[in-house]
């Protein structure tokens, strides 16, 4: 395993130095083994960091915008030649299966792609004056450091959603990744340095810089007030102690926390689609997705169909190393994780849940891994367990009688990120996605809850933050607002007919 993550940060062009002999162990869920120790940075560091971040910016705003795309164009060249060795990476140190590996790092290609299109096309509108010879515009201008701290599970992705669309809107980028991936961060950051170097002397060194570190570090660049918006990926309490934070320095900041995702199932519902969708949403990448499908409400007339299919399904998934073909579950992340999903499964016991699976896998095999054997859970009823995020491969199933109550019950959560209903009735459809159906951000029919695409806007409501990052408009999360009104007339009307005659 070390050897085979030493020949690929080799072929990133992460140095020997830079991954070992530090003070951060790295393991890989997949077996436990040691995999780096890498260097951490101090509270100190990071502050320098920002500070030569900011300086950064400063030359980095006055690249008109299509030429800063130029490098992010150069950047999503670099991942184009990299995919295979990133993918492995990030299923060696993150324990994704090797096809979810790639998947992330084309995800990072697909939104180079669409930031490098956006460069042209970072708009404001004109605005009808009221005053006669005078002309109203907006124009979004560079906003300054931008911080970003991102979760263990998609140790790269969320980071290119982040910084492709923050470089071509001409801002510098710090990067506070998990603890738990801290070497796909050094090798993301060694391809973007490549880019870099290509792209010539337009650039600004540190226009984007990874510093890996525990609490505190992530704690200065919430901090610190140069860091114009801080956008963070990671669990609802997390984001409490983030977001309060950066708002008592009036700091913007773009929340992606936690989702508590449900499939609504109809009788009219392509249950064998339906049947594919779950299966996917609830344990593909060990259900450790903020998308992760934790619920799943069948109507009555279906439910008990549904659930032995899906139960029969569940049990079939191949657990294994995510590097063997054919694995459909790999582990997960560590054994907090592990415990924290025997927690709930103990819990849904004992508020009337009747669990299949959830036992640990191949303990033998791997004694110092995480493998646990995919969950469903019947529940009696929408108890406590179920409205709380279990981070791990856990579908509790639950029924309905109305679509109305269907939808209050996918509604009734804390949470808001994603949700979805497999119907083929137009009206139950319609319903879902209107004012009164899901209030999640990601409202899908006849997909899943999970593998969102870029060009959408990605993200929730209520606790899961409210912040929208990736496709659509969301670049103006990265860009500050000006309004200009400008007179080329000779007088001074002044607006609402406000006489001031000197
Ligand atoms: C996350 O789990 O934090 O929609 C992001 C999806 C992925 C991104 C998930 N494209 O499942």
């Amino acid at each position: 395993m070390t050897t085979q993550v030493n020949d690929l940060l080799n072929a990133l062009g992460v140095s020997e130095a830079a991954r070992s002999g530090g003070t951060l162990a790295v393991r890989s869920p997949i077996d436990g083994a040691q995999i780096g120790a890498v260097h951490e940075a101090t509270v100190a560091d990071m502050q320098a960091a920002i500070a030569r971040s900011h300086a950064a910016f400063l030359v980095w705003r006055n690249v008109p915008a299509p030429k800063r795309g130029e490098l992010v164009r150069l950047f999503g060249e670099e991942l184009r030649a990299h995919k295979s060795e990133l993918g492995q990476l990030v299923a060696l140190e993150a324990g994704k299966v090797t096809s979810e590996g790639d998947g992330e790092v084309q995800e990072m290609i697909d939104i180079c792609d669409f930031a490098v299109g956006l460069s042209r096309q970072l708009c404001g509108l004109t605005i009808a004056s009221e005053r006669p010879g005078h002309r109203m515009m907006e124009q979004w201008l560079p906003l300054g450091v931008v911080g970003i701290i991102s979760a263990f599970n998609f140790p790269v992705a969320v980071w290119a959603w982040n910084s492709a669309l923050a470089l071509v809107c001409g801002n510098a980028c710090v990067w506070k990744p998990s603890e738990k991936t801290p070497l796909t961060a050094l090798a993301t950051q060694a391809l973007f340095e490549r880019a870099l170097a290509r792209y010539g002397a337009d650039a600004p060194a540190h226009l984007s810089q990874v510093l890996n570190g525990g609490a505190a570090v992530g704690e200065a660049l919430v901090e610190h007030p140069k860091v114009a918006l801080l956008s963070a990926t990671g669990s609802t309490r997390m984001g409490r102690a983030v977001g309060p934070k950066v708002a008592a320095r009036f700091g913007r900041s773009l929340l992606e926390l936690g989702g508590n995702n449900a499939i609504i199932v109809t009788p009219s519902a392509d249950l064998e689609l339906a049947v594919r969708g779950i299966l996917f949403g609830a344990y593909g990448t060990a259900g450790q997705r903020c998308t992760t499908t934790r619920r799943l409400i069948a109507h009555e007339s279906i439910h008990d169909e549904l659930v032995a299919r899906l139960d029969r399904a569940r049990a079939s998934l191949k657990i294994g190393s995510p590097l063997e073909a054919g694995t459909l579950v790999g582990p997960l992340i560590d054994k907090a994780s592990f415990d924290h999903m025997q927690q709930a499964l103990q819990q849904a016991r004992a508020e009337g849940g009747e669990v299949s699976g959830g036992t640990r896998a191949l303990a033998e095999q791997y004694p110092n891994a995480w493998y646990a054997v995919p969950a469903l859970v019947r529940m009696p009823a929408q108890t406590q367990v179920v409205r709380q995020e279990t981070f791990a491969p856990i579908l509790y199933t639950l029924r309905y009688k109305t679509l109305d109550e269907a939808i209050a019950m996918q509604n009734d959560v804390p949470q808001g990120l994603s949700s979805a209903i497999f119907t083929n009735d137009l009206r139950e459809a319609e319903t879902f996605l209107s004012a009164s159906g899901s209030d999640c951000g990601i409202a899908n029919v006849n997909i899943g809850t999970s593998g969102a695409e870029i060009g959408g806007a990605f993200g929730g409501e209520k606790e899961t933050g409210g912040g929208r990052e990736s496709g659509s408009d969301a670049w103006r999360n990265y860009m500050r607002r000006a309004t200009n009104t400008v007179n080329y007339s000779r007088s001074l009307p002044l607006a609402q007919g406000v006489k001031f005659d000197v």
